[in-house]
């Protein structure tokens, strides 16, 4: 009943569009179909916004997305990093399925398969231009990449036809960026090499040339120095080709501006992978000093403006109301992730991850949890929503906004709770940190036993590992201070039986303990 309603709401909405716009009859399938972005934030954590009860920073413009559509609070990124959060938010797959889908190095293969379905194919299959700007984050070629000939395959040939992105993270080399293949700039008498084992001989790094650096590397991030920063990873050659730190916001903010415009005539998919606030944080001078709170909070103060102004550009362009926006963020947040940047120093009152325990690599709340908001001007009416949606629902939801199915995946269609017509979101999920797995159902989060440590020191977060089980109920207990497994030893066996069933019985096959330097 309620899928009948929320299809009837869909189609008045879509038929309202129509009407309004007066289409002809032959694009009337293209106009009914609204263009999605995906706005992605890299390791902007719950507390992080003024609209998630942050009160030390202000980020108007993503209020009045969270405030003009739907702000939930039980919104989930699959894990707890990077690539496993993305790898599920495209293809739909729980990362936990494929080995592979963890925190990659800038050399690493394509993660996703080609034959594999994404988000983006989908979309593409359907009648829609697809794009992504910003961070990809999840490999690319087969093997040994030669950055100095077309690489391939990528984002192109999972399901993009424009991809203009970094390769891995703003901290990890190649430091260039690539536009559909290509790495941008490049020099051919000037090829880039690149190796995460060794460095390329007589090439300066942050342990050979500690006076050349500009930001203090903490952990890791000792190796090749780009603008001063010391990177993970060394580069050699690229100069001409190399990004600038401080205007990569503004960089791929242009490049998503042109893209609305010269995209609209006909539906789109943009996936906009924005790199802050993952480190190394680098705001444009305009905005440094800003939030008082050192670079972390200048860069999410930038990231603020900049999806402003490109909301600023769907309303300029008259597509605002036949565009589904959805924002939300890859992971927890981090405040000392490997540099030196008075994160923690100027945190104040600042919590990067609401009262959420844990944060980026951690099973806690903290490492999934997110900022999650869907927005459609006109079309979504405005709510908070409880209801637990992940990323990984988006494949199958969008789906059903199209007008097809999709059931393959571990993706389910709640498309109704993401149009904000229904409540009822995932009776359960699996969650994901650095290979270790948990169980979210109802009110309920089971944890099973994991070796290794609780404390990442070098991080400073709590990342939920015991040698024993713990069981919460996240509505009573939001903090995660009081492990009922012994207390509720009924309830405790429903969530490991449960867990089991979905996840299978090797769920410690392969989940190593994860080093920092
Ligand atoms: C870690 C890096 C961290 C960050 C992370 C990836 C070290 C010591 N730490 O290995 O700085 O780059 O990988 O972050 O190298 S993510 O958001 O892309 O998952
Ligand atoms: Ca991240």
């Amino acid at each position: 009943m309620k899928k009948i309603i929320g299809t009837l709401f869909l189609l008045t909405i879509l038929s309202c569009n129509s009407s309004k716009n007066k289409p002809k009859e032959e694009n009337l399938n293209e106009i009914k179909k609204p263009n999605i972005v995906i706005i992605y934030l890299d390791d902007l954590g719950y507390g992080d916004l003024s609209s998630y009860g942050a009160t030390e920073l202000q980020t108007p413009n993503i209020d009045a997305l969270a405030n003009g559509g739907i702000k939930f609070t039980n919104g989930y990124a699959t894990s707890a990093t990077c690539t496993p959060s993305r790898y599920g938010m495209l293809t739909g797959m729980y990362p936990w399925r494929n080995k592979n889908a963890k925190i990659l190095p800038g050399t690493a293969p394509l993660l996703i398969k080609t034959e594999q379905q994404t988000l983006p194919k989908l979309l593409k299959n359907n009648g829609y231009q697809t794009a992504i700007v910003g961070k990809w984050h999840l490999g690319l070629g087969t093997g040994v990449v030669d950055w100095n000939q077309h690489i391939s395959p990528g984002p192109n040939e999972v399901g993009f036809d424009e991809a203009y992105i970094m390769a891995a993270t703003q901290d990890r080399v190649p430091t260039v960026y690539i536009n559909n293949g290509n790495v941008v700039g490049l020099d051919k008498n000037d090829p880039i090499e690149v190796n995460y084992f060794e460095n390329f001989e007589g090439e300066p790094t942050a342990i050979s040339n500690p006076e050349m650096v500009t930001m203090k590397w903490h952990h890791g991030h000792n190796q090749s120095i780009v603008n001063g920063i010391p990177r993970i990873g060394y580069m050699k050659g690229g100069k001409a080709a190399k990004w600038i730190d401080t205007d990569m916001a503004d960089h791929f903010l242009e490049k998503t501006q042109q893209y609305v415009k010269s995209h609209k005539e006909k539906p789109f998919f943009l996936y906009y992978a924005l790199q802050q606030p993952h480190v190394p944080r680098t705001p444009h001078p305009r905005f440094v000093g800003k939030s008082g709170m050192g670079p972390r909070g200048d860069v999410i103060l930038q990231a603020d403006w900049i999806i402003g102004e490109f909301i600023k550009t769907l309303k300029d362009e008259g597509i605002l109301e036949n565009t589904l926006v959805i924002f939300t963020s890859d992971n927890g947040g981090v405040l000392n992730d490997g540099y030196y940047d008075d994160a923690i120093e100027k945190i104040g009152k600042h919590k990067p991850n609401g009262e959420f325990k844990g944060g980026k690599y951690s099973i806690f709340e903290g490492g999934t949890r997110v900022p999650f908001i869907t927005y459609w001007k006109g079309k979504i009416a405005p709510q908070v929503s409880d209801a637990i949606v992940c990323q990984i629902d988006l494949l199958a939801s969008i789906a059903q906004l199209i007008g097809t199915k999709e059931t393959s995946t571990d993706s389910e269609n709640i498309l109704d709770v993401f149009l904000g017509t229904s409540q009822k979101g995932r009776d359960h999920l699996i969650i994901e940190a650095t290979g270790k797995t948990a169980l979210r159902s109802g009110d309920w989060l089971y944890i099973p036993a994991y070796e290794g440590k609780n404390f990442r020191e070098e991080v400073g977060i709590e990342v939920g590992n015991f040698p024993y089980e713990q069981l919460y109920n996240l509505n009573d207990d939001r903090k995660q201070q009081y492990n009922l497994a012994n207390s509720n030893p009924e309830k405790r066996i429903e969530m490991k039986q449960l867990f089991e069933k979905l996840r299978g019985k090797d769920y410690t096959v392969g989940v190593k303990e994860v080093t920092f330097e």
